[in-house]
């Protein structure tokens, strides 16, 4: 009698055993589910909020050294500094400030100015570094001095160079000949490069900021860039009417004809 009694509990105790095993596995495979969804509930909120910020910032145009981002609280897209620039090791990317600093490239000058304005970087910030811009593209170097002979040919340089980028344009466009004269086609071109640089406002003047795009890439090579741009405008009010912009290229008023919205047209296109 004892035997089968042995028996009968050692099966009992079995048989608890595997349901306890049983409700073991249900407890798991249940969390597991629900781990699951949260992570994936996490993901679809990311994947949504990356839609709702790009939507929102493709609206929002974000100035130089920051980046657009959605206000937690708001929900609403905002500028803010740029919160890391990748490392740069190519030295082609280096720009040298109007500081003579050389910084990794434009990202990291633009929010260092940035985080200096917002006062989210004590150190390292000076007045000085809130109006810091790039100078030129490239190391810091000493610059070599305008000589005079260069200044006095640099307009013809200019000239044949804005010809040639104007003369691919139309090649590129396939817009063809218009039956122009060919001898005076660098006068649409120098008109050209005013358009293209009066961007910010539109409003037929260039100023020191418009020049930027120009002035900048060139620098590092071209020593008389800046004595010839502050010829083009000899009335010293840092902004340069199309006229002025022919005269100090070697065009008559006549000549220089607005032609602005000719040209807009053709870069939409
Ligand atoms: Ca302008």
């Amino acid at each position: 009698m004892n035997k089968y009694l042995l028996i009968v509990v050692v099966l009992l105790a079995i048989i608890v055993a595997s349901i306890d095993a049983k409700k073991e596995r249900k407890q798991r495979k249940s969390q597991l589910n629900t781990d699951e969804i949260a992570v994936k509930s996490a993901t679809d909120t990311a994947a949504a909020n990356e839609v709702v910020k790009q939507d929102q910032c493709l609206k929002l145009k974000c100035d130089a050294g920051k980046e657009c981002v959605i206000d937690t609280e708001s929900g609403k897209a905002k500028c803010q500094c740029i919160s890391t620039c990748a490392d740069n090791t190519d030295v082609r990317r280096r720009v040298c400030s109007n500081h003579n600093t050389t910084w990794q490239s434009d990202c990291h000058l633009y929010k260092h100015r940035c985080d200096c304005i917002e006062g989210q970087k004590s150190s390292d910030c000076d007045d000085k570094h809130k109006h810091m811009h790039i100078d030129y593209y490239g190391e810091c170097q000493e610059l070599p001095e305008c000589r005079k002979e260069v200044l006095e040919d640099f307009p013809r340089r200019m000239r044949e160079w804005l010809d040639h980028i104007i003369s691919k344009k139309v090649e590129t466009s396939g817009t063809g000949d218009d039956g122009s004269d060919h001898s005076k086609k660098w006068i649409d071109a120098i008109i050209w490069k005013f358009c293209d640089l009066d961007k910010q406002p539109h409003d037929r003047q260039v100023s020191r900021h418009e020049l930027f795009p120009l002035r900048a890439p060139l620098l590092s090579m071209e020593s008389c860039i800046s004595d010839f741009l502050n010829g083009c405008d000899p009335n010293d009010d840092h902004k340069i009417t199309l006229v002025e912009w022919g005269e100090c290229l070697g065009a008559t008023d006549a000549e220089m004809v607005d032609k602005c919205n000719k040209f807009h047209s053709i870069k939409e296109n």
